[in-house]
């Protein structure tokens, strides 16, 4: 009896309670690729520390099937991702799984760049030659000559240039430690893929560096052939272009190398020994939610910023978000502010509470989003807009009081007085202001001419507002 391979989950669940079937097409090549992998993790020992990629592709439910741990990339990017789960967890083995459009096309520059660092993961690339999940569109790989949906006259090299020959190209690279290309089109070559993919996964187990195997693989479904003459088109014509063998094998030459890359902490990354507490749980602190808006040069991200700063001075859990368009200056600017006394869920603002606008796109694209109780304080020189029921709308002479304090530029620092006067973001006015301060540590000469401009929107709102 043929025995299921222990790195599979015993039923797949995730695909329907109770079901043993795959989604895969009768013939498919991924089918006997997946199995490969499950039988190697689960022989090799290896099962409880493994971390597998799928890819978008028709290798895109592999989550359904390996009983170990996953993670789903975006189209592309599941070289990238490996790389981050691999250094994250040094020690874990970590498989990338990528078609070739996955891989070969979209997602390129991520696969050979990471081989090229000698990234901890083995990248197993499953070359169907099309794009088979969205129907069958020409991928890197397919050959000359082959019809596919995007290619119906064949491909034809003046117009599409020529095959990737992926192991080729990554064989010029000097990190890699084992690349081979090999079959899963009849037994005798299934044997041959299942020794690679051992091979691999060993130089994982063994902490020794990147691994690539390549796999020639039957799409019947998209080639509009039976499984057989799938099978030999692999064989008679796929295998002409891409020969098989291994390219290279340092593996017996590197002494496990475990991953080397330091783990820094997060006071490690941002700043050890800066001034302020670590966040506290404070089930009592009400959330806080803002949207700082307006035009690009116009500080509105540094407002935002300054407000996050100061949260995290005053030990509150805070994100910042921000979201500029491509101009230095003049494009759309925004940023999302979240304070809070938990963990912040999602950094995004959707219904700010508190909204600052500082231009009229902006105030057209935000204003209808503040939430009912929210409050929008917006630049007085723009026009007043319509009256929301539930919301206060604040004119706000930010623009005034910078320049008569000869700071034009600061009308952001002014809207921070503004917001601290009227209590809207519930910070001790110390931390704002330290924050304030932080924010010019490179030009120490506009930390007193901010200050001015704060302190008198700080009296102007407490005495207008
Ligand atoms: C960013 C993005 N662009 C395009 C797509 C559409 N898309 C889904 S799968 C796929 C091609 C998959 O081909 P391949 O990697 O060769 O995998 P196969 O299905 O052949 O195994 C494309 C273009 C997508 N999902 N995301
Ligand atoms: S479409 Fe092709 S690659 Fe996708 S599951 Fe079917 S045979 Fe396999
Ligand atoms: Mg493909």
């Amino acid at each position: 009896m043929i025995k299921r391979a222990t790195g599979f989950n015993e039923t797949f669940d995730r695909r329907e309670k109770g079901t043993k079937a795959t989604h895969y097409c009768p013939g498919c090549g991924h089918g006997i690729i997946n199995k490969l992998i499950a039988e190697a993790m689960a022989d090799l020992g290896i099962q409880d520390r493994t971390v597998f990629v799928s890819p978008v592709g028709c290798a895109a439910f592999c989550y359904y099937y390996f009983d170990c741990g996953n993670v789903a990339g975006p189209h592309g990017r599941a070289s990238a991702i490996a790389t981050g789960v691999s250094r994250a967890l040094p020690g874990s083995v970590v498989i990338s799984y990528q078609g070739d459009g996955d891989l070969g096309a979209i997602g390129f520059n991520n696969a050979f760049q990471a081989a090229n660092r000698g990234e901890h993961f083995a990248c197993f690339f499953v070359n169907n030659s099309i794009y088979a999940m969205t129907g069958g569109q020409m991928a890197p790989t397919t050959l000359i000559g082959q019809k596919t949906t995007t290619t119906p006259f064949g491909r034809d090299p003046v117009k599409e240039g020529y095959p990737l020959k992926v192991c080729e190209v990554l064989n010029q690279l000097q990190a890699p430690v084992y690349i081979e290309r090999v079959s899963v089109a009849d037994t005798k070559r299934i044997m041959q893929a299942k020794k690679a993919v051992r091979k691999a996964l060993e130089i994982q187990r063994d902490g020794k560096g990147y691994a690539f195997v390549e796999f020639l693989s039957p799409c019947p479904t998209n080639w509009r052939m039976d499984p057989v003459t799938s099978a030999e088109f692999v064989t008679e014509s796929m295998e002409k272009v891409f020969p098989l063998g291994c390219l290279r094998d340092r593996s017996a030459e590197h002494a496990p190398v475990p991953n080397q890359i330091p783990q820094l902490t997060l006071s490690q990354l941002f700043g050890e020994g800066r001034e302020g507490k670590a966040a506290e749980v404070d089930p009592a602190f009400k959330e806080k939610s803002f949207k700082f808006s307006g035009f690009g040069g116009q500080g509105v991200l540094s407002l935002g910023l300054v407000i996050a700063e100061a949260a995290g001075l005053a030990g509150r859990f805070v994100s910042w978000l921000p979201s500029y368009g491509p101009e230095q200056r003049g494009g759309y600017a925004s940023c999302s502010v979240v304070v809070s006394g938990h963990e912040v869920g999602s950094p995004t603002v959707d219904d700010p509470e508190v909204l600052v606008v500082m231009s009229q796109p902006a105030m057209e694209k935000y204003y209808h989003t503040v939430r009912p109780g929210g409050v929008m304080v917006y630049e007085a020189s723009l026009p007043c807009p319509e009256p929301r029921d539930g919301v206060r709308v604040l004119a706000f002479p930010a623009s005034k009081i910078a320049g008569e304090s000869r700071t034009p530029k600061a009308a952001n620092t002014a809207f921070l007085g503004a917001l601290t006067a009227m209590g809207l973001h519930g910070l001790p006015e110390e931390h704002v202001l330290a924050a304030l301060d932080a924010s010019f540590a490179a030009k120490p000469k506009l930390v007193e001419r901010n200050r001015k401009v704060y302190q008198t929107a700080f009296e102007w709102s407490t005495n207008n507002f």
